[in-house]
């Protein structure tokens, strides 16, 4: 053969070789994964969360049962990871499920617990990455209900302890990690157990795709499905797998984790709150209170109520909601230095909510905090150094001022846009008018002698 034919029998084979490509990935050919709705169906949907901000994560599985020792020694890292940091094999990991019988659990309390903290939402891990089914599925046997002396299924109890209460229903679930079922992914690693070793797809059809049926069959209405790390075999084919399933649910709300290029309704910021939140799309920050999901015995370092707060007012001033994590023990009890946390938010939220249940972001914007001038992070990208003098959330009418360090004796602003016809502390019943000077676009308003609450007073500003 001469060097022509050759030449051009790589240039054919390339070409049809990059045409599949082509045509698997590139989304010109791949319609986009995305709901059928119109954008006024999309923000009816959408409309309880942005009022929301608030909601609790709750992750609770086997791995409460270690609580973070495995063969005597502490394992490092997020809890819920302890199977794959331990390189523990499944049939071992399996055999937590026998000692895992949370007789403590109420899920009244729990529901109740929330609603004191002032959340709108809860979500909790039905499957988790260690493949372990916190709800009885038909699926197979490894689940709360056939695996465990407890014989009850929490998420049926939540379900229905949600709708006796008032209380926004959604489920976590691990779509492509699974460490426990043939065939699942494991994401930054390799199987260590041949027991884990499978088809994807085979993982997908017996596993993933008819449990997320089941939970959008069989306990009532579920308000948020929250997918978590997506992997490379995740392809846009096999995501839209998944997607007929949503009409279950018609109103549910879902995260932008599904992977194969499904954007989701929201953004998940993970442990950290984005300088800017996200202009244009529902965002969410999930956070931890100390520093792991799933229980540890020993992760005593929880975050103060002050940092708490201040979190949750920084992500409402910039338009986003704050899913904060809560980790349950084996017996079902949520940690009481977690439960103090949340409700010492509850109590500010009593007096305070109407500045961020269905707030606006920010007027201004400054404020929030500036790049580094010189500092650069790993990437060469400017270090966000946020400042915490003050925040601003936004109703119609009216801005509320988060002071966060009490100014002393006056409040000073630049860049008001409208004029201030009245101004009170947010805590003060009788709305006792504050004086207040504006000339041009600065204002100044006298403060009370003392700050109302020690970690944010709100100062309302009404406009027009
Ligand atoms: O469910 C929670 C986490 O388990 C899950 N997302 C939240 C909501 C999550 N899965 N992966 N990650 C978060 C990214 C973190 C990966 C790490 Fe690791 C696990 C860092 C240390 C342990 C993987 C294994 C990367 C290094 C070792």
């Amino acid at each position: 053969m001469n060097r022509g034919w050759i030449i051009c029998g790589l240039a054919l084979t390339g070409w049809l070789w990059a045409g599949c490509a082509w045509g698997q990935t590139t989304p010109s050919t791949q319609p986009e994964l995305q709901r059928n709705e119109t954008p006024e169906q999309h923000e009816a949907r959408m409309t309880w969360w942005r009022q929301a901000r608030f909601g609790m994560f709750i992750h609770w599985g086997v791995y409460s049962v270690p609580a973070g020792t495995y063969d005597g020694k502490k394992i490092a890292g997020i809890g819920e990871w302890i199977m794959n940091r331990g390189k523990i094999p499944v049939a071992e990991y399996a055999e937590y499920a026998k000692q895992f019988n949370p007789t403590k659990f109420d899920a009244d309390q729990w529901v109740e617990t929330a609603q004191e903290a002032g959340m709108k939402y809860m979500v909790i891990t039905a499957k988790h990455h260690d493949g372990f089914a916190m709800f009885h599925t038909k699926v197979d046997g490894y689940n709360i209900y056939d695996a465990t002396p407890f014989k009850r299924d929490p998420l049926a109890e939540l379900a229905a302890a949600c709708q006796k209460h008032g209380m926004k229903l959604g489920f976590y679930y691990s779509q492509c990690q699974d460490w426990h079922h043939p065939g699942g992914d494991v994401k930054g690693g390799v199987h260590w157990d041949k027991a884990q070793d499978g088809d994807f797809d085979e993982y997908l059809n017996s596993v993933a795709i008819p449990q997320v049926k089941e939970l959008l069959t069989n306990y009532g209405p579920v308000s948020v499905l929250w997918f978590d790390t997506a992997t490379g075999l995740m392809t846009p084919q096999r995501a839209g797998e998944f997607l007929p399933l949503l009409d279950l649910q018609p109103q549910i709300i879902v995260n932008n984790r599904l992977g194969g290029g499904f954007k989701g309704d929201t953004e998940t910021p993970e442990q950290r709150i984005p300088p800017q939140g996200f202009p244009g799309r529902d965002w969410e920050t999930c956070m931890t209170i100390n520093d792991t999901w799933g229980y540890k015995s020993y992760d005593t370092n929880f975050k103060s109520t002050e940092t708490l707060l201040h979190n949750l007012v920084d992500i409402a001033s910039k338009g986003g909601n704050y899913l904060l994590n809560v980790g349950p023990t084996s017996e079902g009890i949520i940690p009481q230095p977690e439960v103090d946390r949340i409700k010492a938010i509850g109590d500010w939220l009593k007096i305070n909510g109407e500045s961020i249940y269905g707030s606006g972001p920010t007027a201004f914007g400054p404020e929030a905090g500036s790049l580094d001038p010189v500092k650069k992070d790993r990437r060469g990208r400017p270090v966000w150094v946020a400042a915490w003098d003050w925040r601003c959330t936004t109703k119609p009418g009216k801005l509320f001022i988060h002071l966060l360090k009490w100014p002393g004796e006056k409040f000073e602003l630049s860049g008001m846009k409208g004029s201030v016809t009245k101004a009170y502390m947010l805590a003060d019943a009788q709305q006792a008018e504050l004086a207040v000077q504006q000339s041009g676009d600065h204002v100044s308003v006298t403060l009370p002698a003392a700050p109302p609450d020690k970690i944010d007073s709100v100062l309302v500003m009404e406009e027009k």
